[in-house]
């Protein structure tokens, strides 16, 4: 694929492995569509309040607005910039997207102009496609000042009410459905290759270069069925979707993709609010559903009084930061169900424990990974395995792994090895039964309530500020998300800075406001270790002194 060339791909012989085996089946995401609704026609799909739509709907839907993006201009190998709120014109548009080998770039609702504009500019966005107003914030607006500065030109689609003039309004191309079979067919003549990307998933990251993870049709596909496999999901399945669905973790391990798969349906909520949750469980009668452990933690404070059936609640997936094997413990037994927890990141990798495991696996690990192909090494330091059992960092590779960021050659030469391994920068220890324990973090990374933040992408944008002479970010220890951002500076002499002018300066740069510092110190020196980077353990000890 010529546009995306930047796209690092696996080395042939895997490549031509992975395909023997069967785990790449050379399928797209979109060619499922039409074999679901000749199935499944009228079975429901997907549920966003009151808008119920069977898996006939879908497939129209989203060839109507293939059409449409096509006739925007859109094609094979283009991106889009996808920031929309869990909804249902978030599964038509990702879908309609895959019918035409469009690559949605998962941007999530919170990211701003800093985040849109420098990630739009990496992939080259072709369109971003926006809620109008959202939780009282104008991203119509937002994603018209973001196309303004991009170096290329884009349009800007808008699902939502009062749509401008210069935008193109989502919601009236969804409109039509005449000519349902001469489209699929005009339709079917652009699918994409299985090899090529079909999405971009966003990188937590460490340093201040966007990063971008390019998953093809091939490699997602084979992550979801093994994912909906882990999960035993089927026919039966209602999975509830409250983490924003541009995340990996509730689109596709297993989350809203693995349930269509299956065959089952998918509720979306826009917030992971108990009462909303617990109430949505009941009504739809809910088997299954993701969340990272603040969440969670709300649930179980939540559930004894929230006087809703919860029965039909089978499994709750918790992930994507750490969770105490106490905290575990009580998950369950509060909300009436299994748990099963997940270790899994954007970049590929995902371990679950089993749907039947016994509760010290199932409390005290984070599973084992979801693919027999899936290759695990456990390191020092000095990149040697460390002796079996013992904690190190964790590389990965695999036939879900992708084998390098889009479009950042030097950085890929740090994040994975020259042999292909991703460098988590997760610890880990493996059990003799096989399982993943996590037990920290050696790369810098804040972690807040499972969303992750680069320290370099905050210690590169204070540094701007023209009272700062040196800055360091570290992870703040808190009760309820795990981890805040807290930075340490050093000012400029004469200057003085408060978190609250921080905090507005960044606000104002563009920058999502769970990234935005939440603490800030002062300090007349900033410890260095002895190459001269700032020393972040002596830093989190000082704070760890301070809190
Ligand atoms: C998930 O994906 P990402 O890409 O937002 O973040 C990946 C990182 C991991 O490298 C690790 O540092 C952390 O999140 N993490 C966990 C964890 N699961 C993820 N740390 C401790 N315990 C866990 N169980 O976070 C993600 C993607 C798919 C499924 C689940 C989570």
């Amino acid at each position: 694929m010529t546009k995306l060339d930047g796209v690092v791909p696996w080395p042939s012989d895997l490549a031509h492995a992975y395909r023997a085996a069967g785990c790449w089946q050379g399928r797209t995401l979109g060619s499922y569509l039409w074999e679901w609704a000749e199935e499944r026609g009228d079975r429901i799909a997907v549920i966003d309040g009151d808008h119920r739509l069977t898996y006939l709907d879908l497939a129209v839907r989203a060839d109507v607005l293939a059409e449409r993006l096509s006739a925007l201009g859109l094609g094979r190998g283009d991106t889009v910039l996808v920031q929309l709120p869990n909804c249902w014109e978030f599964v038509v548009t990702t879908l309609a997207c895959w019918r035409l080998g469009v690559v949605p770039v998962m941007m999530l609702p919170p990211h701003r102009e800093y985040e849109l504009t420098s990630i739009g500019a990496h992939v080259r966005a072709g369109a971003l496609i926006v809620p109008g107003l959202w939780r009282g914030y104008d991203h119509q607006e937002l994603a018209h000042r973001v196309r303004e500065t991009l170096p290329h030109p884009a349009r800007v689609l808008v699902v939502g009410d009062d749509v401008r003039p210069d935008s193109v309004d989502v919601r009236a191309m969804l409109q039509t459905d005449r000519d349902v079979e001469a489209r699929r067919h005009r339709l079917d003549r652009l699918a994409p290759a299985p090899s090529d990307v079909a999405v971009f998933l966003l990188s937590g990251g460490t340093t201040g270069v966007p990063k971008v993870i390019g998953r093809t049709h091939d490699d997602y596909l084979y992550n979801i069925r093994r994912c909906a496999a882990a999960c035993g999901f089927g026919h039966d399945t209602v999975y509830l979707t409250v983490l924003p669905a541009g995340h990996n973790f509730p689109l596709a391990n297993p989350g809203i993709l693995g349930a269509l798969y299956s065959g089952g349906r998918a509720v979306l909520l826009p917030s992971p609010r108990p009462d909303l949750v617990f109430e949505a469980i009941e009504e739809e009668g809910v088997t299954a559903t993701s969340a990272v452990p603040a969440v969670a933690l709300k649930w179980m404070e939540a559930a004894a009084t929230s006087g809703r059936d919860l029965s039909s609640l089978r499994h709750v997936h918790v992930g994507g930061s750490m969770l105490s094997q106490e905290v575990a413990a009580r998950i369950g037994p509060a909300l009436g169900c299994r748990l099963q927890q997940v270790y899994g990141m954007a970049e590929g990798l995902i371990c679950y424990t089993p749907v039947d495991a016994p509760d010290e696996v199932a409390h005290a690990t984070q599973g084992s990974p979801i693919s027999p192909f899936d290759e695990l090494l456990v390191v020092g330091p000095d990149d040697v395995p460390v002796p079996p059992g013992e904690a190190g960092e964790l590389l990965t590779r695999g036939p879900y792994t992708p084998r390098g960021y889009y479009g950042v050659p030097v950085q890929n030469s740090v994040s994975f090895t020259p042999d292909g391994w991703y460098r988590t920068g997760d610890l880990v220890r493996i059990t003799p039964e096989g399982n993943v324990v996590v037990c920290g973090r050696v790369k810098d990374q804040i972690n807040r309530g499972g969303e992750k933040i680069s320290a370099g992408e905050i210690e590169m944008l204070v540094q701007e500020l023209p009272q700062v002479a040196e800055v360091a970010a570290v992870a703040m220890p808190d009760p309820e998300l795990g981890e805040r951002v807290c930075v340490f500076v050093r000012l400029r002499p004469g200057h003085e800075l408060t978190l609250a002018e921080a905090a507005a300066a960044l606000t104002a740069r563009g920058l999502a406001a769970f990234k935005i510092p939440e603490r800030l110190e002062v300090l007349d020196d900033i410890p260095h270790t002895p190459v001269g980077k700032p020393d972040k353990k002596a830093l989190q000890k000082l704070l760890l002194n301070r809190l």
